[in-house]
């Protein structure tokens, strides 16, 4: 049986001449794949649509295909706009909501933002390629190879190789149907997600040899430009690296600082296992989610407390452990 979310999105795409995808600003593999795989979905099976997928590009992710540069305030005729990966209006990349005359969006974040009608929200997805797969399973859409990698790529990347807790048999499933209905050479396309520079290999080394670890089980390591200069490595190099901590035994939650001088900044990433960092983070000016949260603050002074409050946190996680 088709979902009638699903079959409501169909509808709202067959009315529609014109359509305009789009997603969130820092675009992650997920975002680039759902919009761009959306795009080629709706060309392959209703030829007649004039159909864009837009934003910043980032070169990283070309092998997804390419993106598609318009000024939507001079979109001809009435257009759709479907937003994908994307909880809130103000993080949508390079559109103007009101040049179209309905809007929609495809997620798994959170949120209590509406956007439309056909809105459809699934938290218990790992991704939006995930949702997108499904959507093009139940209702038998036309799908080529190329898609089915993209949206592939996009579910591995966003659930971390099926490691984080959002992926569910449901996940196996979906991903099964794609692979058998496709016959996609999936082991092959890894290296698109996770081959690095050396640069970045010595890099993570560096990362690795020189974090502190407390007793309380606090990781943290304090970055400044020299490192970057030193290692031939991109200052966003840290925060692309930080979920690669997960699973040192001991240590609960782990942080990155970054100084940005260039910008009088720094940057502090925050990740854990256990206790809620979000929280803290929020008393710094940060945010984020439970596990996985950032600060980006232009007082540097902030720092010892900081780490005293994560450790903190630590301390008081590892003694409702015993
Ligand atoms: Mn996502």
């Amino acid at each position: 049986m088709i979902k009638k979310e699903f079959k409501r999105i169909l509808n709202t795409i067959k009315k529609y001449d014109t359509i305009v995808i789009a997603r969130h600003i820092s675009p992650d593999p997920d975002a680039i794949s759902s919009e761009i795989s959306l795009r080629e979905l709706i060309k392959l099976n209703f030829p007649k649509k004039t159909v864009f997928a837009v934003g910043t590009s980032v070169s990283k992710f070309k092998y997804y295909g390419n993106l598609d540069k318009i000024d939507d305030s001079k979109l001809k005729e009435d257009a759709l706009l479907i937003c994908t990966d994307v909880p809130n209006q103000s993080r949508v990349d390079g559109v103007d909501f009101a040049n179209y005359k309905e809007v929609f969006k495809i997620d798994h974040h959170p949120s209590d933002e509406v956007f439309g009608e056909s809105d459809y929200i699934d938290e218990t997805a790992t991704s939006t390629c995930e949702i997108i797969a499904e959507l093009v399973l139940d209702t038998n859409l036309k799908i080529t190879k190329e898609i089915a990698r993209n949206l592939y790529l996009g579910i591995v990347s966003d659930s971390e190789r099926f490691l984080i807790k959002y992926t569910t048999a449901r996940t196996f499933d979906i991903v099964s149907r794609l692979i058998k209905k496709t016959d996609i050479d999936f082991t092959s396309d890894y290296h698109y997600l996770y081959e690095r520079p050396v640069e970045e290999i010595r890099f993570k080394g560096y990362l690795e040899q020189n974090l502190k670890v407390t007793d309380n089980g606090l990781g943290y390591l304090e970055l400044f430009p020299d490192i970057f200069k030193e290692y031939k490595v991109d200052s966003s190099t840290p925060s692309n690296m930080i979920n690669d901590f997960n699973n040192i035994k001991g240590v609960y939650v782990w942080v990155f600082i970054n100084h940005d001088d260039k910008n009088d900044l720094v940057k502090i990433n925050i990740r854990s296992n256990g206790p809620v960092i979000n929280e803290i983070a929020a008393n710094y000016g940060g945010g984020g989610h439970k596990y996985a949260s950032g600060i980006r603050s232009k007082d540097e002074s902030i720092i010892p407390n900081l780490i005293n409050d994560l450790d903190n946190a630590c301390k008081e996680y590892k003694e409702n452990l015993q």
